[in-house]
């Protein structure tokens, strides 16, 4: 370690300035290398994203808009957000997008602002039936400043009730009418959305925070077409800038802008943004898309290994199989809890979600449902057949309740990551 003393502050390493933290994220950086990450909101954010996001931007104060800001000096950073805008306009084919929010949660903050006044009625998924907390939970803003009713998935099949959804927009004619997910793994069916919009006279906002990078590569039915606007985070399927984005009709462009700034956030954050315009630019190449169906043949690998083996571990998979970049498991039939069940997981190497499922038996914070996603595993390269041994180790572990006795299924983790490098470049 060099002596602090003969290094000016502002030019020390990290390693020299704050060896803990350093130390820290050394190691997590280890762990990274060793886990299989099933955790379905992350991704393997790409070299040039990290550098953008970790620029000397970071310094830079740029309230307002490009072109219209309360400071000086914003010339690059127009330039920048510029450039973002346009590439998310250009990706989704969107009238105008606005690259500012902080994260998904806040793009659905600002959307409601822009969209409702305090106390209108909004509706929204549940979230304990696969919907984001902040689009009508009672914790959240969503609940707490708007007048908030939640639709649900049939008990039968899983799937959105679309004729409940149909009979609470009649019933209490929502402002906002939100569609997307967080825990879910079907498509919506984004038209029927929009015809209850319109008879009630709502706006359409769809939530597509997990499946952005899927619609960008144009693996999933697109929502842009039917939305008024659509809110996303941009580093989930997206795989890049940690943040969210707006996307909306250019009719709407001056009430969402309003909305995010001075609306819901301050300054806005260049280093992100400049982040986010890589991160666009990327979404729009063939790289991108091949990894998309990389993606979600690696979900349906899983889902289909975990489906084979649901006898041994009384572990089904939840609508039996998947559309998108993750899956949900119901631990019900085996009477295992997931957040037990989850920690064994870890110990062997996997990393994924312990979540409540829609109706399940167990009451928070126990619960039954594992979410497993394939978007960080396919960022690293993963192809079809090691997302199938993926598979048949996840279901090697339920069938023994997550259990390793004899430290096999961590040593078939450690063939894959071991196999499979990632940020090779910060050796
Ligand atoms: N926390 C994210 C997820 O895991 O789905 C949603 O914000």
């Amino acid at each position: 370690m060099a002596s602090l003393e003969h290094a000016h502050p502002f030019e020390a390493s990290l390693a020299d300035i704050d060896p803990e933290i350093s130390a820290a994220i050394d190691s997590e950086l280890a762990r990274q290398r060793s886990t299989l990450d099933l955790v379905a909101s992350e991704s393997v954010p790409p070299r040039a994203v990290l550098e953008a996001q970790g620029s000397i931007l970071t310094a830079k104060y740029a309230d307002g808009y490009p072109g219209q800001r309360t400071y000086d000096t914003c010339e690059w950073i127009d330039e920048i957000e510029s450039l973002a805008i346009g590439r998310a306009k250009a990706v989704f084919g969107a009238g105008h997008a606005n690259v500012q929010p902080y994260s998904g949660a806040s793009a659905n903050a600002a959307v409601l602002h822009a969209l409702c006044e305090p106390g209108d009625v909004v509706l929204g998924f549940d979230f304990a039936h696969g919907g984001h907390p902040t689009q009508c939970d009672k914790e959240t803003f969503a609940g707490r400043y708007y007048r908030a009713f939640a639709y649900h998935v049939r008990r039968g099949d899983r799937l959105v009730d679309m004729d409940e959804v149909e009979m609470l927009a009649r019933a209490h004619r929502p402002k906002v009418l939100f569609a997307g997910w967080s825990c879910y793994t079907r498509h919506l069916d984004f038209a029927r959305f929009r015809e209850i919009a319109d008879e009630v006279g709502a706006a359409l906002v769809v939530d597509m925070a997990h499946f952005a990078g899927l619609v960008a590569a144009k693996v999933h039915p697109d929502p842009v077409p039917f939305a008024d606007a659509c809110t996303m985070t941009v580093h989930k399927t997206l795989g890049g800038a940690r943040g969210g984005a707006i996307l909306c009709r250019a009719e709407l462009a001056e009430r969402v802008d309003a909305a995010v700034y001075p609306g819901e956030q301050g300054c806005p954050l260049p280093h992100v943004i400049a982040a986010k315009a890589v991160t666009f630019k990327l979404a729009g190449t063939e790289a991108f898309r091949e990894r998309m169906r990389r993606t979600l043949e690696g979900a349906r690998a899983i889902a289909e290994a975990l489906v084979e083996a649901e006898e041994r571990t009384g572990a089904s998979v939840v609508t039996g199989g998947t559309d998108v970049h993750q899956l949900l498991v119901d631990l019900a039939p085996s009477g295992r809890e997931a957040w037990a069940t989850l920690r064994r997981l870890n110990e062997i190497g996997i990393s994924a979600n312990a979540v409540s499922l829609a109706y399940d038996r167990l009451a928070e914070p126990a619960c039954s449902g594992l979410r497993f996603g394939a978007t960080a595993l396919a960022s690293r390269g993963f192809d079809r057949e090691q997302f199938g041994e993926v598979g048949r180790i996840v279901a090697d572990a339920l069938a023994n309740g997550g259990e390793d006795p004899d430290g096999s299924l961590a040593g078939r983790v450690a063939e894959l990551t071991s196999e499979m490098s990632l940020y090779r470049y910060l050796d």
